[in-house]
C-alpha cells in the first residue's frame, strides 16, 4: 500500500488567510485502503465542531515515502486530580519546572495560553527566557504528519480503559511527537473548548501528565506552548514537527 498524509482545516468567514475564524483542524497518516474512511472522519470532525458551522474547508492528501516514517511508542500517561484551576496551574508550573523550564518562562507560557484566541497552532518559547522563538505569528506552529499506527490505539485503550475521549487520543499522539523533537523541553496545553477543562504537561522524561482542571468551565481561551532549548536549530526543530511522518504505537 501507499502511505498518505491527510490534513484538514476548516474556517468560518472564508479561508484562514483571508481572515476566516479557525473552526477545526485534523491530521491523519494512513495507508491507501484507509484514505476514504479517514477523509470521512475528518469531515465529520469539522462538521460536528462546537465552534461550527464552517464555510471553508481545505483538505490535502499527499503521498509520503515509507522510508521517512518513524515509529514512536506513546508517552506514559498519568492523571492528576486537582481541586481548583489555581491548584492545576500551580502543578503545571511545578511540572514544567522539573523538566527545565524557568519559573519566568513557565508563567509566560500560562499567560500566553490564557490569552490565546482561536490560534490554530502552537507557540514555541525559549525554556529559559520565555522569549517566543517561532516566526509563525497568529497562525502558530502546526504539528503535522502524525497518526496512531493501525491497531495501536486499540491496544493502548485496552490498557487505559477510562481514557476513551478522542481528545486524549489526538493530544497524546501529538504530545508524543512534540516530546521527541530535537531540543524539546516540555509542552503545556489546555483546550479552547469551553466545556473541556482537562489539560496536560508533557515532556520526554515526565510523560503525558493530565491535569483535571487547567481552566474554568465556559472559558474559551486555550492552546499549546512548546518550551525548547534555545541552542537547538529552529529550522531543524520546526521541520521535524511539520514534516517528519510519525506513527504512534508499537
Ligand atoms: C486529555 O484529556 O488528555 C487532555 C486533552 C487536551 C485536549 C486539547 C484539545 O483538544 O484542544
Amino acid at each position: 500500500p501507499t502511505l498518505y498524509s491527510i490534513r484538514m482545516r476548516a474556517a468560518q468567514g472564508g479561508p484562514h488567510e483571508q481572515g476566516g475564524k479557525h473552526i477545526s483542524g485534523g491530521e491523519r497518516l494512513v495507508q491507501s485502503p484507509d484514505v476514504n474512511q479517514a477523509v470521512l472522519e475528518l469531515m465529520d470532525k469539522a462538521s460536528n465542531h462546537s465552534r461550527g458551522p464552517f464555510d471553508f474547508l481545505n483538505l490535502i492528501v499527499e503521498e509520503i515515502p515509507w522510508e521517512e516514517l518513524k515509529l514512536l511508542p506513546p508517552l506514559p500517561v498519568q492523571t492528576e486530580q486537582v481541586a481548583s484551576v489555581e491548584a492545576g496551574r500551580d502543578l503545571a508550573l511545578t511540572l514544567v519546572g522539573k523538566c527545565g523550564v524557568s519559573p519566568a518562562a513557565g508563567k509566560l507560557g500560562l499567560q500566553l495560553i490564557q490569552s490565546m484566541g482561536h490560534v490554530r497552532g502552537a507557540v514555541v518559547l525559549d525554556a529559559h527566557t520565555g522569549e517566543r522563538l517561532d516566526d509563525r505569528g497568529e497562525r502558530g506552529v502546526r504539528v503535522s504528519r502524525l497518526d496512531w499506527r493501525p491497531g495501536s490505539y486499540e491496544r493502548w485503550l485496552d490498557q487505559h480503559p477510562g481514557l476513551t475521549n478522542p481528545r486524549t487520543k489526538e493530544a497524546l499522539a501529538l504530545a508524543t511527537k512534540v516530546s521527541a523533537a530535537p531540543g524539546a523541553v516540555a509542552e503545556l496545553c489546555w483546550s479552547d473548548d469551553p466545556d473541556y477543562v482537562t489539560g496536560y504537561v508533557a515532556a520526554p522524561h515526565l510523560g503525558y501528565c493530565r491535569i483535571t482542571r487547567l481552566k474554568s468551565p465556559g472559558e474559551e481561551h486555550g492552546g499549546r506552548v512548546f518550551f525548547i532549548h534555545r541552542s537547538v536549530d529552529l529550522d531543524t526543530y520546526l521541520t521535524f514537527l511539520e514534516q517528519t511522518p510519525v506513527w504512534i504505537g508499537w
